[in-house]
Formats: structure tokens, C-alpha cells, sequence
């Protein structure tokens, strides 16, 4: 007799629901006048005015049971806070880092590392620039150079592994400015601005080599190092029989000392850290983070928020959890392929993105369509999303001339353990009614720019275009 196989495939969230928050509804005529009122800005909208929120999975995740519990452990002593010595034990165990210095969220620390290791003058290569990473840097007075591979600007290649290196635009920097104008390579793990996209352990073992060979340093921007971590599981071989935790661990152990907002993979509303194995290095941020977050022992964090962390970074890389998390950003990305939309491939870890410079082709990227297509989501459905194209990409800071990036995407970003699975079936269906209307939908245009980290704040008009004269 054959084997039978097993009838069960789907996978489900491993875990029930102990409290809802109610959603408000909204018609469309509120809906169009609320994107009026926040200058056709998704981050200028009132939560309220939005029912299935996917601005971003920073600080919107569900805590446990545990981590509610973890609050009440809250030890808020000025100073030596038995949650933080809780906390750097459980960044060693988990993350191999020895030192952690807490801040108020990810870019505290991005501030703190920055200035500690980049001189005027110095280039910070990384795999595709972050808004707020490349921003500290160029504050630090370095410039950043993208060294990730040629796939990761294409929305469309399928290469598993989207956030690798390539080790020979790393030579070519070295050429043109020498190491010793390199302090570091920025490393991101699941990296944002591609779509969510990994990096390997070979290619990071490879990184590991050559730092060690140019005596330059590794710093990893570790905020969805779990997401990773689940990806190099499944597809890299070797790892397919190690667990998220210990392929978390060896990441880590790779790289010099890590930046974490720790308001996306360890579920915590507020918080982030930077980890350090250098002695020298740490009494620097000891040194700085006194100025710019609080005593090193709590830097920008609350006891009680130190302890539902710590409780979050075991939770995060529990195999049944990562599996479920980015099982549902798959599903909600194969939904909204099988109808015929262009999405960012293959589907990265935390969000589904659309790539709206071709669902909008008609717009070209001066009248921002991603821009355009977040806005008209959010009239059509009330689902918020976020814009990830030019408008993120700012100015050059030598020459003020706008970045066009390849890639101009609109990012649907999951909070973990928040929405439900019929949530997503209403995302996909309400993308496909927009990409239905797609040509109607205006170009956009700002009516105030903000000088540094534009998309958080600018705001826009519409262009509607001319009536045709006869
Ligand atoms: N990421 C996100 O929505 C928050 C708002 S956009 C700036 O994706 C990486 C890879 C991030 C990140 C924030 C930060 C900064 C650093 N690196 O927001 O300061 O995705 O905690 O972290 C956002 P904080």
C-alpha cells in the first residue's frame, strides 16, 4: 500500500486572540477628503481614518500575553535597571553581542555608531541605502555607496538571495578612495528598501573575509535579522535542519556590532539598542549616549519596555512564529500575483511591494507613482501603505538633484500578529480594484519638501491634467 500523504499544507498563526481593537469605517467622500487634508501623504493621515493599516510594521506588532506580563516587571530605577542586565544577557544569548547600549528606537543608534566611526570624508559602503541609516551617516559627514548585487535593483529577478554583496564593488571603492576610508560596511539583513530581500550566509562569510583582509568592520543593521534568518533556512543549502535561533546566532557572530529597531522583529511598540563586542568602541557609546538618549543603562528605554523586549527577541525567533509571519506576507503576495499585478520577487519577509512604476506606467517618476498610488489605495479601500520610491530616495547631498531609484514600489507592510487572513484576502481584492482603475490615477506634485527625510512629512497636489483644447 503507498504511503498516504498528508492532506494538511496550509499553515496557521500559532496563537489565539485574548483582545481585539475595533476599526472604524469610512466612506470614500471622507476618505477623499482626509488625503486632501494630509497633502496626499499616507504618514500625514489620522490612524483612525485608515482600516487596515499597512503604513509599516515598526512598532505596530501585537505583544504577547508574556510580554504584557514583562511590563509589570518594569524595574524604573534611574539607573542599573535589573531589566537591563535582563536584557544584555538575552542580546548574548540570542545575538552574541556582549555589549548593548539601549536607545530610544533604531535610528539612536545609527546616530551613536555613525558618529563614533565615520570622519568627514569617509564612504560607508552598504547593501542598498536605508533613509534614516544613510542619513546619520551623511549628518556624520560620510558618503554612502550601494555595493549590493545588480539583481536587487530589478524588481523582477527571481535570485533568492537579493541582499548579497558584490564583493567586487567593494574592490572597485577600495581602487578609487583606499580602506582606509572605509570604517565599515553596512549590512542589512532582510533588506527593506529591496523588498524584504535576504543576504546569505556565504555571502556574508565571504564579507567577513575581505573586512578582515582590508581591516574594515562589519556593522549589521540587524532589524529583521529573524526574517533572514527564516529565508536562509529554506533556501540555503546546508541550513534546511538548523533552527531560526541558531542560524540568528551565526549572523550575528559574523559582524562587529549591530544597529536594532527592535519595533519590528522583536515586537516591542517602542525600542531599539546598539551592540557592540569591542571594549573601546562601547565606552564611546557610553560616552555619547548620555547626550543624546539617557544613562547607558536605559538609553531612550523604560524598564518595563527593556523586559517585554527581551521577552520579544526569544519569541521572534521561534521557528512556528517566523513561519507563520512570513507565511502570511507570502500569502497575501501570491494572492495579489495570481491577479496579474506586478509585485517585487521573489516576496520578501515583512511586505508585499508593488511595483508601481510599472503599474502606473503612464506617470513618469518626476510625478512620483508610487507616491500617487499609496494615495489612491487608501481613497478606493482605506488601506494605508507606504510610498518607496523616489520620494524616500530624497536629493543628492552634493548636487541636490532628486535620486531616481529603480525601484519604485508601494509597500503593503504586515504587523506581526495583527491582521487576519480575511484582512488579507481584502487587501488583494482592493489592490486589484485599483490596478483596475490604474489609469486614472494623477501624478503628484510637493507643495512642501522637507530638507531631510522628505517622505516622513512632505506634502503634495494633484496633477490633473489639462482639459485637451480643441
Ligand atoms: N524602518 C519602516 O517602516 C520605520 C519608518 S521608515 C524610516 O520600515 C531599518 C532597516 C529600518 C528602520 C525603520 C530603521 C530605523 C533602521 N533600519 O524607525 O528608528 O527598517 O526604529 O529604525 C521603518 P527606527
Amino acid at each position: 500500500m503507498p504511503k498516504r500523504t498528508s492532506r494538511r499544507h496550509s499553515w496557521a498563526e500559532p496563537y489565539k486572540i485574548k483582545m481585539v481593537e475595533l476599526l472604524k469605517m469610512t466612506t470614500r467622500v471622507e476618505r477623499q477628503q482626509a488625503i486632501k487634508d494630509a497633502g496626499f501623504n499616507t504618514f500625514l493621515l489620522r490612524s483612525e481614518d485608515v482600516y487596515i493599516d499597512l503604513l509599516t510594521d515598526s512598532g505596530t506588532s501585537a505583544m504577547s500575553d508574556d510580554q504584557w506580563a514583562g511590563l509589570m516587571k518594569g524595574d524604573e530605577a534611574y539607573a542599573g535597571s535589573r531589566n537591563f542586565y535582563n536584557l544584555r544577557d538575552f542580546v548574548e544569548e540570542y545575538y552574541s553581542y556582549k555589549f548593548t547600549v539601549p536607545t530610544h528606537q533604531g535610528r539612536g543608534a545609527e546616530n551613536l555608531i555613525s558618529q563614533i566611526l565615520i570622519k568627514p570624508g569617509d564612504y560607508i559602503p552598504g547593501n542598498m541605502y536605508f533613509t534614516t541609516t544613510r542619513l546619520h551617516q551623511e549628518l556624520a559627514g560620510g558618503t554612502f555607496v550601494d555595493v549590493i548585487i545588480d539583481e536587487a535593483h530589478d524588481s523582477q529577478d527571481p535570485h533568492p538571495f537579493k541582499g548579497d554583496v558584490d564583493i567586487a564593488k567593494l574592490d572597485d571603492l577600495v581602487r578609487k578612495v583606499g580602506a582606509d576610508k572605509v570604517p565599515y560596511v553596512c549590512i542589512a539583513t532582510c533588506v527593506n528598501m529591496a523588498g524584504g530581500q535576504p543576504i546569505s550566509l556565504g555571502n556574508l562569510k565571504q564579507l567577513r573575509q575581505w573586512c578582515d583582509e582590508h581591516n574594515v568592520l562589519i556593522v549589521h543593521d540587524m532589524t529583521r535579522v529573524a526574517e533572514n534568518a527564516f529565508f536562509i533556512q529554506e533556501r540555503e543549502p546546508g541550513y534546511a535542519s538548523k533552527s531560526v535561533k541558531e542560524i540568528v546566532y551565526e549572523i550575528c557572530a559574523l559582524t562587529d556590532a549591530a544597529t536594532f529597531s527592535a519595533k519590528k522583529d522583536a515586537m516591542v511598540n517602542i525600542g531599539g539598542m546598539l551592540a557592540l563586542n569591542d571594549p573601546e568602541l562601547y565606552d564611546k557609546a557610553c560616552n555619547l549616549v548620555v547626550v543624546y538618549e539617557g544613562l547607558h543603562t536605559y538609553g531612550g528605554m523604560a524598564g518595563r519596555d527593556m523586559e517585554a523586549l527581551a521577552i520579544g527577541i526569544r519569541e521572534s525567533v521561534q521557528d512556528d512564529h517566523i513561519r507563520a509571519r512570513v507565511g502570511q506576507v507570502r500569502y497575501l503576495g501570491e494572492h495579489i500575483e495570481q491577479e496579474g499585478i506586478p509585485i517585487v520577487k521573489p516576496i520578501g519577509g515583512h511586505a508585499v511591494f508593488l511595483d508601481a512604476g510599472q503599474i502606473l506606467n503612464h506617470l513618469p517618476q518626476t510625478m512620483f507613482p508610487a507616491q500617487s498610488l499609496a494615495a489612491a489605495l487608501y481613497v478606493e479601500s482605506g488601506i494605508r501603505s507606504m510610498e518607496r520610491g523616489a520620494v524616500s530616495a530624497g536629493r543628492n547631498k552634493e548636487t541636490g538633484e532628486n535620486y531616481m531609484p529603480k525601484l519604485e514600489l508601494v509597500r503593503l507592510t504586515i504587523p506581526r500578529r495583527v491582521y487576519t487572513q480575511a484582512h488579507m484576502d481584502i487587501v488583494a481584492e482592493s489592490v486589484a480594484e485599483i490596478y483596475d482603475q490604474r489609469h486614472d490615477v494623477h501624478g503628484l506634485k510637493f507643495t512642501y519638501e522637507p530638507p531631510m527625510l522628505r517622505f516622513f512629512q512632505g506634502r503634495f497636489e494633484a496633477l490633473v491634467p489639462e482639459p485637451a483644447t480643441v
